[in-house]
């Protein structure tokens, strides 16, 4: 190259790294003098509620959620004056943004039928907006908002490359035609597909979503957008699902549960287990207790609760798995079919004795009354299969007891794990074996512990996981918000 040449492009290189320099200082000392300009307080968790309590008054689940986090990192939030100066805790309780639909089809008798479709994408600072889908007739706003937000929090802790999102419909599978709920799914689809993508939001399963509706939901969704990426995790094994991704929440939840024991020096061998919930996290929950030699004593279902003092057997399991799975039954039939205790209309909690509580049923299911008889027949653990499934008051009693208890974001981070090695699979064009699964399963599960107990342990030693998964999942949010400016 001739010398003048070079001497031009040196030139040009020197002047283009100085302008690009200059700008960047201009940008970053002119929001330092915007910043310093303004008098920044501390954040107040009371406050950060009472306003959003003023905005959406008619949000209980989502002020629930967010007042259990926020006022759990309020301390460490203040100690980096930087957040409140970028007003992050706002902008990490409010969602990115919400979609609302009407869904219309057409049931088997001909009729016209409506139902509300939402999807919130919470926050995708850390990676692509992911969380499942809800099928339940008391889906709304503020369940799915408070979805979503845990949903960011926990994906946060799975150490993979996720953010947090939420969706669903009021929409309930519960005494629908297969026909029916294709339908229902495609026509929830044909609204939804715009707003979602392999690199953009992963939906998956959760209540009255399992493997049937995510492979009609992914179907529709690939033909509409003519690719087959894999935006959705919980597929079938044909086509880009993961192996052990149905087991994982539930088996997750037993190896966090292990490594709470752990902390103790206790063995699950022979330990009573209360699991609620006879669905997807509920039965891999059994499964992994008996393989463990743990007695599973309950399961229940929105009617009624099962009673097994001795424990049940794989073969009961096996036919709780086929009652629910193929012949959409209600647990009921269990107690009629082995003739053991049936409470009609009652969660497990009030009368049946355990050592462990494993709640894998829904929101709220444990309240102050529950966690009381629960601990006053020695309940010793609590883990949780379902998202936020313990009350503040019982979540009091549990703490204030110092027994083991794990919450949901971090005892269930199985699931959305697997969900993101099944997305990792994808756009390998790979699929792992189960055993390097559930191995990549228990390393995340144990790390999710370990973050915990990094967080949340106390001067005498107790692990305050509340806290722990809390503060572990903010702080990673928390950074990446920082990172990439007022967004
Ligand atoms: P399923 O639909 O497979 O099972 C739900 C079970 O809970 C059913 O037995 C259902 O009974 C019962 N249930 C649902 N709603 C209620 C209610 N309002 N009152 C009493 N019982 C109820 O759902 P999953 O197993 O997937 O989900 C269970 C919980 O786990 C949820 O909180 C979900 O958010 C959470 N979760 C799920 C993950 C997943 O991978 N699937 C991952 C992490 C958390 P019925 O059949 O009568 O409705
Ligand atoms: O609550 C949850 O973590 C789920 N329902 C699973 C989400 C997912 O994307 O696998």
């Amino acid at each position: 190259m001739c010398i003048f040449v070079k001497i031009y492009l040196l030139v040009n290189i020197i002047c283009y790294k100085f302008a690009a320099f200059s700008i960047c200082n201009f940008h970053i000392e002119n929001t330092q003098l915007i910043v310093k300009s303004l008098n920044y307080s501390q954040m107040k968790a009371t406050d950060v509620l009472a306003d959003l309590k003023r905005r959406f008054p008619n949000e209980p689940e989502y002020l629930q959620a967010v007042e259990e986090v926020i006022t759990s990192i309020e301390d460490t939030y203040n100690e980096y004056p930087e957040f409140e100066r970028y007003n992050l805790i706002e902008r990490l309780c409010i969602p990115d943004r919400i979609y609302s639909f009407r869904v219309s089809w057409v049931d088997d008798a001909g009729k016209v039928q409506n139902n509300m479709g939402y999807r919130i994408q919470h926050n995708n600072a850390i990676g692509p907006y992911k969380g499942g889908i809800r099928f339940h007739s008391s889906v709304n706003l503020s369940i799915l908002k408070f979805l979503a937000f845990e949903q960011t929090f926990k994906n946060s802790l799975t150490t993979l490359a996720m953010g947090g999102a939420k969706g669903g419909s009021d929409f309930s599978p519960r005494g629908k035609s297969d026909m029916e709920v294709m339908r229902f799914c495609q026509a929830f689809i044909t609204e939804l597909w715009r707003q979602i993508g392999a690199d953009t939001d992963v939906p998956a399963g959760d209540i009255g979503v399992g493997g049937r509706e995510v492979g009609y939901m992914y179907g529709m969704y690939k033909k509409l957008a003519r690719e087959n990426t894999g935006t959705f995790t919980g597929k079938g094994r044909e086509f880009g699902g993961s192996l052990i991704r149905p087991e994982a929440t539930g088996y997750g939840n037993v190896y966090f549960l292990l490594s709470m024991l752990a902390t103790r020096g206790i063995d699950i061998k022979d330990k009573k287990v209360a699991i609620s919930g006879s669905g997807n996290v509920a039965t891999y929950t059994a499964e992994k207790l008996l393989q463990l030699g743990a007695k599973v004593v309950s399961m229940s279902d929105s009617d009624g609760t099962i009673y097994v003092p001795d424990g049940i057997t794989q073969e009961q399991l096996d036919y709780i798995f086929k009652l629910k799975n193929i012949y959409r039954g209600r647990i009921r039939e269990f107690a009629e079919e082995y003739g053991c205790e049936y409470f009609e209309g009652e969660r497990p909690w009030l009368r049946v004795k355990c050592d462990i509580a494993m709640p894998s049923a829904t929101q709220n299911e444990i309240d102050g009354d529950d966690a009381r008889a629960l601990l006053a027949q020695g309940c010793i653990a609590v883990s949780e299969g379902a998202n936020m499934p313990s009350t503040p008051e019982a979540i009091k009693e549990f703490l204030a007891a110092r027994i083991l208890y794990a919450p949901g974001k971090a005892a269930n981070a199985g699931g959305v794990s697997v969900s993101g090695l099944e997305m990792a699979q994808n756009s390998q064009k790979l699929s792992w074996s189960a055993a390097e699964v559930d191995a990549k399963l228990k390393d995340i599960m144990a790390e999710i512990h370990h973050q915990c107990e990094l967080f949340g342990k106390e001067a005498d030693g107790y692990i305050n996981y509340v806290k722990g998964a809390n503060v572990a999942g903010f702080m990673k949010v928390a950074r990446a918000m920082m990172a990439q400016g007022i967004l």
